[in-house]
């Protein structure tokens, strides 16, 4: 049966274009996806960021079918089902210290929406309900819901949507290409970009801020390191004013930058950790939001038989996706797939860094296993090359990412030094055949 590509209206496509010549995915196995017409092709972007431990990986596949088969779903207010609880378990256990609970969504979206709402609660239970306003950043990207394009700062996914939140400030940016251009790792310059904060507090007041929301690296909008320094003083800031510090760390969860989360990486403790993706390996929908205890326990409080917090999913927890996280954090843990992203960040530093000098290469960004290659735009068609080099890099057999014109790469993390040179030597003679 020929297959109907109409009804399908697909999810920040070029939707006409695809159905004009449409690219599929049948089968994936280990760092491969295989192709409609049956080519392997090697995946430098982990999915979409997700697939942290490959693909169809056993352990994960396994429990995801035992569990369809034990207990399919159980409400999710009101009642528990074992595996949610030993998640959220192994959860806190892996986060760093003083994060003590962890509450279920299906999304990096849902989880930005309920970080955002919990800490607005959070300071109406302290009897600070004045604290509503929300401080996101440009080029910040926590997902589409409504609170998270009024906090997030990529012009094209809020313009066309009204008046979104109200109360809602940017920091500036920490994208220095002048000054830190090829910069290897944390970029030095930028830290000053943090002070910007100081200036939204004298300008709102302090006590009506409610949370500052940041990707600790921003990935998105095209692999944002924060320069040395940063972070450290958006957390100095923020705690000096009673502030809550959110880090989504959605795309920095798991591994990515070779260790457990961002937060542990670069030694900033926030008070909300928003997470999803690598949580289940991509398989199965789950987020998480990760908090301290000095939040969770705010909220108990008043007569016992009452909800402490009106907010929640149908899905929160679901029973599979308990299981399919579970798999995965098990599956991290044996394989040492956080450690072997570290020890190969040097060495994809390297390879990525041997790019300089190409056509059209303006910057180039890396660390862990995540790295991005900015590329000069067409005069008056911005966006056009590096989706050209997409659409190449697809028929050479291997899968990269694109925003803008920079293309943004992060494999599984059980890729070796050979694939690493595959996806390069590809990615370079994409490079050399752009207009
Ligand atoms: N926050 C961050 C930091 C993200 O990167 C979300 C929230 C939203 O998650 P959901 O699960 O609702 O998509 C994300 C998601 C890309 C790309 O290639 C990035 C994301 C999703 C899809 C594509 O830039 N990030
Ligand atoms: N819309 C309607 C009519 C519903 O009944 C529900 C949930 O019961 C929702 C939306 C929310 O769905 P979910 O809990 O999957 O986010």
């Amino acid at each position: 049966m020929q297959n109907d590509l109409r009804a399908f209206w697909m999810p920040f496509t070029a939707n006409r274009q695809f159905k004009a010549s449409p690219r599929m995915f049948v089968a994936a196995d280990g760092m491969h996806y295989t192709t409609a017409d049956g080519r392997q092709v090697l995946d430098g972007t982990s999915g979409l960021w997700c697939c942290n431990a490959g693909h169809n990986q056993p352990k994960i596949v396994e429990a995801i079918r035992q569990q369809a088969g034990e207990l399919d779903y159980a409400p999710a207010f009101q009642i528990g089902h074992p595996k949610a609880f030993q998640l959220a378990t192994r959860l806190v256990d892996m986060a760093p210290d003083g994060i003590e609970h962890a509450f279920f969504t299906n999304s990096g979206s849902e989880s930005v929406e309920t970080a955002l709402k919990i800490a607005i609660a959070y300071h109406r239970a302290r009897g600070e309900g004045q604290r509503t306003r929300l401080i996101g950043r440009e080029r910040g990207y926590h997902g589409v819901n409504f609170g998270g394009i009024s906090v997030g700062g990529i012009v094209s996914n809020r313009k066309v949507f009204g008046s979104l939140l109200t109360g809602v400030d940017h920091l500036p940016d920490t994208h220095l290409p002048e000054l830190n251009a090829f910069t290897k790792g944390q970029p030095e310059h930028g830290a000053e970009r943090a002070d910007a904060l100081e200036k939204i507090i004298a300008l709102h007041g302090a006590e009506t801020i409610a949370a500052v929301i940041v990707e600790p690296m921003a990935g998105s909008t095209g692999v944002l390191l924060p320069p040395k320094g940063y972070l450290q003083r958006l957390r100095e800031i923020t705690k000096k004013h009673g502030i809550l510090l959110i880090f989504d760390e959605v795309i920095t969860g798991f591994g990515r930058l070779g260790s457990s989360f961002a937060a542990e990486h670069f030694g900033v403790m926030p008070d909300l950790m928003v997470t999803a993706k690598g949580l289940t390996n991509g398989v199965i929908p789950m987020g998480a939001v990760l908090t301290t205890a000095e939040i969770h326990d705010a909220f108990m409080t008043g007569p016992q038989n009452l909800i402490e917090l009106f907010h929640g999913y149908t899905y929160s927890g679901n029973p599979i996706a308990s299981a399919a996280g579970l798999a995965t954090l098990e599956v991290y843990k044996e394989q040492g797939l956080f450690e072997n992203a570290a020890a190969l960040e040097s060495y994809w530093q390297e390879a990525i860094h041997a790019l300089r000098g190409l056509p059209h290469v303006v910057d180039i960004r890396n660390m862990g296993l995540i790295g991005a290659i900015e590329l000069e735009p067409i005069a008056g068609a911005p966006t056009k090359r590096a989706f050209q080099a997409f659409l190449d890099a697809f028929e050479a057999g291997l899968l990269i990412r694109t925003t803008g014109d920079i293309i943004a790469l992060s494999p599984p993390l059980i890729i070796n030094k050979a694939q690493i040179d595959e996806l390069f030597g590809t990615l370079s003679q994409i490079l050399k055949g752009l207009d």
